[in-house]
């Protein structure tokens, strides 16, 4: 089954209620007449000196009531599947050469997949699809500049994914794939599972969708080093 997204919130009416409430009962507490001194009900604390009580509290329930409401726009628009911090679609039915798989993803708003956790594309791949779909094309190459592998949007590739005695087609091999049935990956768990590959082989690919306006995703912008 598809990871996908699931968030807790409050709806956003009760979270309302209570901004209101527990401000009408901070304010019957410590009284709502403004002063210009710092009273019993004021916080006399830098920046919110001139703030009451029951102003912060509501301006940082509200502030809340904004990362929740954010944070549910935060799932990956079908047919995309959420992996992680990433939006994944697998194409099983097609199979392209690399630069046509990258067009396809493109043509779905995407790009082909540049997993920042490499292993956890893995695992999705495999829990969903077993070994039927063997090969799947990622969004890295090596065409720039033999041997130094970038995903697309520029990052390296990190070299502990590369399977056994892979990447060894220099020229003749410049794009990324997954390759479960490659040699090396004869086990029933095929890791690490990273294979260059000719670009005009027709393999299935993976796209990705890159969230945007969503924080918790961009929390996750930054690359792991390679190793
Ligand atoms: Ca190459
Ligand atoms: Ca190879």
């Amino acid at each position: 089954m598809p990871l996908t997204d699931h968030h807790m919130c409050w709806p956003v009416p009760l979270l309302l209620l209570v901004v209101v409430t527990s401000a009408w009962i901070i304010s019957s507490l410590y009284g709502s007449s403004a002063s210009p001194q710092t009273g019993p009900g004021e916080v006399g604390d830098g920046k919110n000196a001139t703030l009451s009580l029951p102003a912060i509290i509501t301006t940082r329930l509200l502030s809340q009531i904004n990362h929740t409401t954010s944070s549910v726009e935060c799932v990956c628009p079908p047919p995309y599947a959420r992996v992680m911090d990433q939006c994944y679609y697998a194409n099983k039915f097609h199979e392209l050469q690399w630069e046509e798989a990258h067009r396809f993803c493109q043509g779905m708003g995407g790009e082909l997949a540049q997993p920042r956790h490499v292993n956890a594309l893995l695992v999705f791949l495999l829990e969903t699809y077993g070994k039927n779909v063997s090969r799947w094309y990622l969004g890295g190459t090596d065409a720039d500049e033999e041997g130094n592998w970038r995903w697309i949007r520029g990052e390296p590739v990190s070299h502990g994914e590369w399977s056994q005695g892979e990447p060894n087609g220099n020229t003749e091999e410049n794009c990324l794939e997954f390759c479960f049935v490659c040699q090396g990956n004869e086990n029933p768990f095929p890791y690490p599972a990273l294979n260059d590959e000719a670009c005009d082989t027709r393999l299935n690919f993976v796209c990705e969708f890159v969230m945007t306006d969503c924080p918790l995703f961009e929390r996750s912008e930054q690359r792991a080093e390679p190793e």
